[in-house]
């Protein structure tokens, strides 16, 4: 139902009842329906290929190695999709307005309001698609934070200023038994080391302010607080081999910046040995190197923190380490 002002210009009236309007109207909408088939049609093309990487992902990191990471990652290629269609087909209609209803004369042109079509769908469609976009984030993100009840490997890691300790555990919960460590110094990165293809959990305690553990590759970080509080959470499986840096994403403290660890992923078999050479009390590089690998992190490197030789007297009178 079109409600129109009373100020419908009678040419309007004349150019509607005039014998090849009907004509006209088919063929707009016959050109509306193939733009919109058009559009289609290449929305199926490009998603048959893979967009994400051929628009640099949207802006999103690429190289997630785990599965949460790509399900994330397919969300947001996803939701640039849905938000390009939309935003073709409102650019496309401010367009064709702009030309087909350009100024013609001094006439004042047909004035349209309370048009009840319009309007409904000026309000529906925006519920629809923000509730569309809220299912599938919903959905993606119960994934991302689900827990199992036996994952293959927990680890427990513990943050402290300005570095991370990770604990092989024999168990899930405060309780469980550490059967294996590997503890950063200023001299030496620590390494984690987990295996491909097996479910992971993450306990995360702090022993003093809020960290934060964020390996990039995982897209994923969560904080680690102090206290009673654990934060824990699971990978279902990493799927890629490799050396990846970690990082503190909260800050922390003066060297909050340097306070970086590597995450190796190794197959499942050099997983199990690298932890039986562990248990068996060797060294976490001497493990790496049993087992073939690079003993030191390869992605980032212990910082100097020059801690002992700062000197803020402005006399340079010499100030010793301790005094
Ligand atoms: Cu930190």
């Amino acid at each position: 139902m079109v409600a129109r002002s009373s100020e419908v210009r009678p040419s309007a009236v004349r150019h509607s009842a005039s014998p090849g309007a009907g004509g006209r109207r088919r063929r707009g909408a016959g050109r509306l329906a193939g733009l919109g088939l058009g559009g289609m049609a290449l929305l199926v093309l490009l998603t048959g290929c893979d967009v994400g990487a051929a628009f640099d992902g949207f802006g999103w990191p690429q190289g997630g190695i785990s599965a949460e990471s790509r399900r994330m990652y397919d969300l947001w290629i996803a939701s640039c999709i849905a938000a390009l269609a939309v935003g073709v087909f409102v650019w496309g209609l401010i367009f064709w307005c702009v030309v087909r209803y350009r100024k013609r004369g001094n006439a004042l042109p047909v004035q349209t309001r309370y048009n009840m079509p319009m309007e409904f769908l000026y309000t529906i469609a925006p519920i629809l698609i923000v509730s569309v976009l809220f299912y599938y984030t919903a959905i993606v993100q119960t994934d991302v934070d689900k827990l199992s009840k036996n994952p293959d490997v927990t680890v427990e890691v513990v943050a402290f200023k300005w570095n991370w300790q990770f604990n092989y555990r024999d168990g899930q919960g405060p309780d469980a038994r550490t059967t294996a460590s590997t503890l950063g110094t200023s001299e030496v990165i620590p390494v984690l080391v987990l295996p491909t293809n097996r479910s992971i959990r993450f306990e995360e305690t702090s022993r003093d302010v809020i960290h934060s553990f964020w390996v990039p590759e995982l897209l994923f970080k969560r904080d680690v607080m102090p206290g009673k509080i654990r934060n824990v959470f699971e990978v279902s499986s990493l799927e890629t081999e490799g050396a990846y840096v970690g990082r503190c994403a909260e800050l922390c403290g003066s060297y909050h910046a340097f306070m970086n660890f590597e995450l190796r992923v190794v197959s499942p078999e050099k997983y199990d040995q690298f932890l039986a050479a562990k248990q068996s009390g060797k060294s976490t590089q001497d493990a790496l190197a049993a087992i073939g690998e690079e003993p030191y992190a390869e992605t980032t490197r212990p910082f100097d923190t020059r801690r002992t030789q700062s000197n803020f007297n402005p006399d340079d009178a010499p100030a010793f380490p301790g005094s």
